[in-house]
């Protein structure tokens, strides 16, 4: 679950221009545990808190700059929104992250290339050092004019090896990686095809554009050298950012379940924004959609069908079939299959068939796999089932076959 929280919750605003006054940073009813507990509700296992945004407000009390929580009268000024955070998630079993917007609009060395990034060198130290381990830094790709007008040049070896050298385990996040990549839109869809391999060269550097750009980072590339699976991030409402004119305008709970099969269904991982009010508390209806959605995703695939039955494999090379008796008719409308990508990922085409009325029939077919690939189709009452890989770039190995009913 991704949280944008900031100054911009209180001005109601997506992007500040880092002229706001650290005196508005005022979220009297502040519980990041509430943020946790709804997370784990939902099924959420990391959380990832915008700890500074593009208007330079940091959340923590940083040596960096004054422009921070130390400078508002929240706990009178000696809070750590980024501390309280990281306790939450320990305390409910959620991995931490945190994002450290590159673009910032208030620091007066921003566009002073050098000076700026030894003072984003040392953000990125200080988050790095002083909250224990943090499953994922995320570096948005946006980026404009300083206040001083300059463009800021970003030396991202630096910065990625701050993380790599203080964090080791932690998964960095860009449209260039170096860990995870960007899916290349904001509507919670990853590509059809989706491999989880790039060419490096094609997202040379974060924020980079042109033409290429958005489809290297919606489908990845088979011959691509590099492992670098896509994230879709995607807000429940239309802003990133809690806007109270936005809260009729939460999504519904199909549209959830909707979004985690057009991302984790299809080889990516969802991280999806939820943000905190200005009093500092998860707004009570994306609270309970939260939940409501983990209700939907277990009863359209919690109940695996065929978990204990035995498959009958087979097949060589790039091509193979699975067949699985059902026994009795069975109503079946969903799939879950995976690959064992500790080998890679190597399906590029794959489909499947029920036995019916005495026949075949045509379920679903598609594209790439990978770790998970979810096909929905209507429901259909079946007593076989016949899953086809029609081409594979290797040996294929599926780990997963689930197949669920109508939910
Ligand atoms: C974008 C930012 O400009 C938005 O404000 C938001 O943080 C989104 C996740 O990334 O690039």
């Amino acid at each position: 679950m991704f949280l944008h929280f900031g100054v911009n919750t209180f001005t109601d605003r997506e992007w500040g221009d880092g002229k706001e006054d650290p005196a508005i940073f005022n979220p009297a009813a502040l519980d990041a545990r509430q943020w946790a507990r709804a997370a784990k509700a939902g099924g959420f296992r990391a959380m990832i808190l915008t700890a500074k945004h593009h208007d330079g407000f940091c959340l923590w009390p940083t040596a960096t700059t004054p422009h921070s929580v130390a400078s508002s009268p929240w706990r009178a000024g000696s809070g750590d929104v980024v501390r309280e955070f990281v306790d939450a998630c320990r305390a409910e079993g959620l991995r931490p992250g945190l994002y450290l917007s590159p673009w910032d609009r208030n620091h007066p060395a921003y566009g002073d290339s050098p000076l700026y990034m030894d003072v984003y060198a040392a953000q990125l130290t200080e988050l790095c050092t002083r909250y224990g381990a943090l499953a994922e830094v995320w570096f948005d790709g946006a980026n404009g004019e300083g206040p001083n007008g300059k463009r800021q040049v970003y030396d991202w070896t630096r910065i990625w090896g701050v993380v790599r050298r203080l964090q080791p385990d932690a998964v960095m996040f860009s449209d260039a990686g170096p860990d995870v990549r960007w899916c290349g839109n904001e509507i919670g869809s990853a590509g059809d095809p989706n491999w989880s391999t790039v060419n490096p060269a094609a997202v040379p550097y974060p924020g980079a554009d042109g033409p290429g750009i958005i489809s290297a980072l919606q489908h990845g590339d088979p011959e691509g050298a590099v492992w670098r699976p896509a994230e879709v991030d995607v807000s429940i409402r239309p802003g990133w950012f809690h806007h109270p004119a936005q809260d009729s305008r939460v999504r519904s709970v199909q549209n959830l379940v909707d979004l985690y099969c057009t991302s984790v269904g299809r080889n990516a991982k969802l991280l999806l924004n939820v943000p905190p009010t200005r009093d500092g508390l998860l707004h009570e209806a994306d609270v309970a959609r939260l939940a409501e959605m983990r209700q939907g995703l277990d009863a359209a695939f919690g109940h695996d069908l065929i978990a204990n039955r035995t498959r009958e494999a087979n097949g060589q090379e790039a091509t193979a079939t699975i067949d699985i008796a059902l026994g009795d008719p069975t109503t079946i409308a969903a799939m879950r299959l995976g690959e064992d990508i500790v080998t890679g990922q190597v399906i590029s085409r794959y489909s499947a068939m029920g036995f019916a009325g005495g026949e075949w029939r045509g379920l679903c077919r598609g594209t790439t796999v990978g770790y998970a690939r979810i096909d929905r189709f209507p429901p259909v009452t079946v007593t076989r089932v016949r899953v086809s890989v029609e081409d594979a770039l290797g040996i294929p190995v599926l780990t997963t076959i689930r197949l669920f009913g109508p939910a």
